[in-house]
């Protein structure tokens, strides 16, 4: 192995800022993975669970105050507060250095630092990006080594003097006074302290796999996308790809692992999940696009998932797997709202709380045991429908592009863009309410581009103008739908099923790219007639179909002001043909 000297000058520099007693560099190896585990539980970090039940699963609770992304205390620190855009928090770098380094000062004192060298996507692709992540946290050490490539290998790859993102990380004393999330793309750094929560530490994912490698995508040509991948195989054999982008805990885990319905089955569709959260696609010399998924592992939602909901994912998790505030039941296994029946009668709540079933809030509530946004971490390798090309560095060929958001009026369950550029402002245009994976008023609807409101890098009218660009590149540019699986009647009950019978949604997409399905023309785009979906086997009202799939010209005359209002705070670097797309669809309302 050669040696770095710039990565041993600044591993020496973080270690005197943040002085820890010890420093380890992770090979990344099966004993190193046990010994740290064996550290972690004995010091609390960790609980051991069933492992007859569970084998290889271990159980983590996050500080309180320490449950989701906080987007408040997230920045890009650019030299210039226009190219951070109003989109993102943004601090001077020279601050952003500043106020991290009072943190961080001493932060380590009686702990080990550890060196984490990462790859996202597979190592030494010229397409992959390397990392090397310095933490105080065991359990995000354990969560590396499952969500990317970790190692050795990697060190040996970066070999003397490679680029790779440098990645400080310490819990602090896990404040939420002192808790900051900076990335600095000028500087292809990252500084992440006070926090112990998923996409607030594990630098590579939202932080270097999203906000720093959007950035650089800009730059480079290609795109960084909150996005799932999933295969659709027909018996015929003819597999096409699609990615699709909806906001934290609205389905993306969930849609990339689906299993066929029934009424579907007879078909002999086959999934093939690829990623379930990012996707970096570029345009290879068949002038198509090609995404990789840069992930090894997911980090899904644990509440809502069951054997009904998400075979796969159940089969996945019951070993080697880590879970977050999830419920801990007196035989040392997990448990967690929505997920498979019964409720054990007692156990340990997120916070290590005694808890049972038949517990009460004031307002007559049931208490939930695990946190809305507790999750697992597993090897994505682990999905019974894992792809067989999850490690080729050319990714897949993408035949069409999805947005969506949690809306529970307005978007009709599905609906096709006449062209890129009008896909581009359908992208632009999508709005969610908020989960429980961010910090905020749950509920709430936001606006949020492409799924990427807390994600993009950099300005995102910039982001819109590079989208189109990407488009004119493209010979055959994949066909771009907008999806709602969250639509409710007036008594607040989802209309649509969801879950396995989305892929019935997914089989007109993919034959609408083709060229194939029918579909009725409307301002808003192209939606299916009943008639041209497959809905054997489904048992929903002609009334509820429509609902579904209703197009309200009010409503949405409506919106376009809103759009209005979203747009205006970009001012003059806004492309023009976002506007453009806006006026016509107002025009296509008011007059169709
Ligand atoms: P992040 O990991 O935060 O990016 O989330 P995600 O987009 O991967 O969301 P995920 O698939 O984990 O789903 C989030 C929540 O929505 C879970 O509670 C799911 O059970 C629920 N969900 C997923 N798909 C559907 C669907 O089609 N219909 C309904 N009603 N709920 C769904
Ligand atoms: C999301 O919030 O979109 C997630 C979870 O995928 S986290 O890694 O915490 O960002
Ligand atoms: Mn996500």
């Amino acid at each position: 192995m050669g040696y770095h000297k710039k990565l041993h000058a600044w591993v020496r520099d973080m270690a005197d800022m943040c002085q820890p007693d010890r420093i380890y560099w992770c090979d990344g190896s099966d004993s190193e993975k046990e010994r740290l585990r064996a550290e972690a539980i004995s010091n609390g970090e960790l609980v051991l669970l069933n492992q007859s039940k569970l084998p290889g699963c271990v159980l983590h609770r996050t500080a309180e105050n320490d449950v989701a992304r906080t987007e408040q205390l997230t920045f890009i620190c650019t030299s210039e507060k226009e190219d951070a855009g109003p989109n993102n928090n943004w601090m001077p770098p020279e601050e952003a250095y500043r106020r991290g380094r009072e943190i961080f000062a001493g932060s380590m004192k009686g702990r080990t630092m550890y060196v984490v060298p990462f790859s996202m996507g597979p190592v030494g692709s010229s397409f992959s990006k390397t990392g090397v992540e310095l933490t105080d946290s065991i359990y995000v050490v354990q969560n590396m080594r499952i969500m990317t490539r970790m190692g050795s290998n990697v060190l040996n790859y970066l070999d003397s003097d490679r680029e790779y993102t440098k990645c400080l990380h310490s819990k602090a004393d896990l404040n939420v006074n002192k808790r900051l999330i900076l990335h600095f793309p000028e500087d292809n750094t990252i500084w992440s302290v006070g926090s112990g929560y998923g996409g607030n530490v594990l630098l590579g994912k939202k932080c270097l796999a999203l906000r720093m490698a959007s950035y650089a995508a800009r730059q480079e040509g290609w795109l960084a996308e909150h996005m799932l991948i999933m295969g659709v195989e027909e018996p015929n054999g003819r597999i096409e790809y699609l990615a699709a982008a909806f906001p934290s805990a609205c389905g993306k885990t969930n849609l990339a692992m689906l299993v066929p319905p029934k009424g579907l089955q007879q078909k002999g569709y086959r999934i093939w999940t690829v990623g379930d959260d990012i996707a970096w696609m570029r345009i290879d010399t068949d002038g198509r696009l090609w995404a990789v998924n840069p992930e090894t592992g997911l980090f899904g939602v644990a509440p809502g998932t069951n054997s009904r909901t998400n075979p796969s994912a159940m089969t996945a998790i019951n070993r080697n797997t880590i879970y977050t505030n999830v419920i801990l039941t007196p035989d040392g296994s997990v448990w967690w709202e929505g997920g498979d029946d019964p409720p054990p009668d007692e156990g340990l709540d997120w916070r290590g709380h005694p808890w049972n079933p038949t517990m009460k809030d004031e307002d007559g509530n049931p208490v939930l045991g695990a946190h809305p946004n507790s999750r697992f971490t597993v090897p994505i390798k682990q999905v019974p429908s894992a792809s067989f090309r999850l490690d080729q560095h050319h990714g897949v060929p993408i035949s069409a592009i999805v947005f969506g958001g949690r809306r529970a009026h307005l978007a009709p369950l599905v609906y096709q863009a006449f062209s890129w550029q009008h896909g581009v402002y359908v992208g632009a245009i999508t709005a969610s309410e908020l989960t429980a994976a961010q910090y905020g008023n749950q509920g709430q609807l936001r606006r949020d581009p492409m799924a990427m409101l807390p994600f993009c890098g950099y300005n995102m009218a910039d982001y819109f103008a590079h989208w189109l660009k990407m488009g004119a590149r493209m010979l055959e540019p994949p066909k771009i739908f907008h999806v709602n699986w969250f639509r409710q009647d007036q008594n607040g009950h989802y209309l649509w099923p969801g879950f396995g019978e989305n892929l019935r949604i997914i089989e007109w997409i993919l034959a609408r790219s083709r060229g194939e399905a029918e579909a009725v023309t409307t301002p808003i785009g192209h939606i299916p007639h009943k008639s041209s979906l497959d809905l054997t086997g489904l048992e929903i009202s002609d009334h509820d179909m429509k609902a579904l799939l209703e197009v309200d010209r009010s409503a949405w005359l409506e919106d376009t002001a809103d759009q209005h209002k979203f747009f205006k705070q970009f001012g003059d670097r806004l492309p023009r043909e976002i506007y453009t797309e806006m006026e016509a669809l107002e025009y296509r309302l008011t007059h169709f």
